[in-house]
């Protein structure tokens, strides 16, 4: 470690914030970049000397340039990171997503700091490999402007490695959760909603008939592995799936958010979303290979630490 700081786009947000506290917490200077579109100041430990906000969008290649300046590494996760977001507007999405990929690249590139941690996503297979565990290699079908940003950006982190030495270590993150993500949209993280909805005693809709099921991650988990690719010495190529491999359908989680909580507000079944995936798990063979994987935090444990009863 030295004492530049790594810079952590889009770090006031749901994961960037998690992983801000973990880095300080282990002697890292922070620094974070972010227009504040969802992330927010109350997610941030602002008065900690070794951490220091630049409020800016990654889309200015001049803002990106100076919040790079004298860092060592980047942690780019400053993305618009609602689908329906994408879907509503793909050329504004466009510029956070992509355009803000390429911006960071080229200041890497001018500036000689060379590993970036990118937050990619399950988005990209679309709907292929349903139904089975997801290796890298199932083809990527990317379905949405933000699954296409994603992979695009993915393939120009990959030309910048082999143009310009960039070292990225690329993720594919599937389901994540944990503290401060936000249950304000009805496409927000499932878990979100319904431990929000269960702890304001508010009725739960299920999409279906609850079997679906997802590879859901803790956001405490995740940080580990993202702080040991910002740690490792050496990095192979090619996106790594973020998942445990682990299938909890949305009636198991609700049984375990009943069993946290002691109880559960009426739950109501509604017909399922259109294009909802059945079954979406990893292949998590290329990280367990790759990266020292720590014993995963239990769906209960995840919750408990969610909702402040551990
Ligand atoms: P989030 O919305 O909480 O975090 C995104 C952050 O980026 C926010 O703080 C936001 O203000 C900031 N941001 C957005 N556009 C920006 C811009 N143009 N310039 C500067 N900052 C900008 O969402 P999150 O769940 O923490 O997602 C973090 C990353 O992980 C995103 O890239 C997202 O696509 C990816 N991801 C998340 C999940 C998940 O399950 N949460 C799954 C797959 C991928
Ligand atoms: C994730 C991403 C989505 C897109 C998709 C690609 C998140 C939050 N969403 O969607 O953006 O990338 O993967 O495959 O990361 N559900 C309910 N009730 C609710 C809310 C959701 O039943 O109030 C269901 C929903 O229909 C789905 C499941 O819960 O079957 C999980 O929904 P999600 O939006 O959390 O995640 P997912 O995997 O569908």
């Amino acid at each position: 470690m030295n004492d530049a700081p790594i810079l952590i786009t889009g770090g006031a947000g749901f994961i960037g914030s998690n992983l801000a506290d973990a880095l300080l917490a282990r002697g890292y200077a922070v620094r974070v970049l972010d227009n504040l579109s969802t992330g927010k100041h109350a997610n941030l430990q602002l008065e900690h000397p070794r951490l220091s906000l630049i409020e800016g969008d990654v889309a200015d290649a001049a803002v990106v340039r100076q919040a790079l300046q004298g860092c060592q590494a980047v942690v780019h996760l400053a993305a618009v990171a609602s689908v329906q977001a994408s879907v509503d507007d793909p050329v504004g999405t466009h510029q956070s997503n992509l355009v803000g990929t390429l911006n960071l690249c080229e200041a890497m590139r001018e500036q000689g700091v060379r590993r970036v941690v990118f937050a990619s996503s399950a988005a990209v297979y679309g709907n292929n490999g349903e139904g089975e565990a997801i290796d890298e290699d199932t083809p990527k079908a990317p379905l949405t402007p933000y699954a296409a940003d994603k992979l695009a950006s993915e393939y120009y982190l990959d030309f910048y490695r082999r143009q310009h030495g960039l070292e990225p270590a690329i993720f594919r993150f599937f389901n994540i959760f944990g503290p401060r993500q936000d249950p304000s949209s009805p496409y927000s993280g499932v878990i979100s909603i319904f431990t929000e909805r269960a702890q304001k005693g508010l009725p739960i809709s299920v999409f279906g008939d609850g079997e679906q099921t997802r590879d859901f991650v803790y956001v405490g988990d995740l940080v580990e592995v993202l702080v040991q690719a910002l740690e490792a010495e050496t990095l192979e190529a090619g996106a790594v799936n973020l998942g445990l491999s682990r299938a909890t359908s949305l009636n198991q989680l609700l049984g375990a958010i009943g069993d946290v909580l002691g109880g559960l507000p009426e739950v109501s079944h509604l017909p399922a979303r259109a294009g909802d995936i059945r079954h979406s798990r990893a292949n998590n063979a290329r990280l367990l290979a790759r990266f020292a994987f720590p014993e995963p935090t239990g769906m209960r444990e995840g919750l408990a630490k969610l909702l402040g009863r551990s």
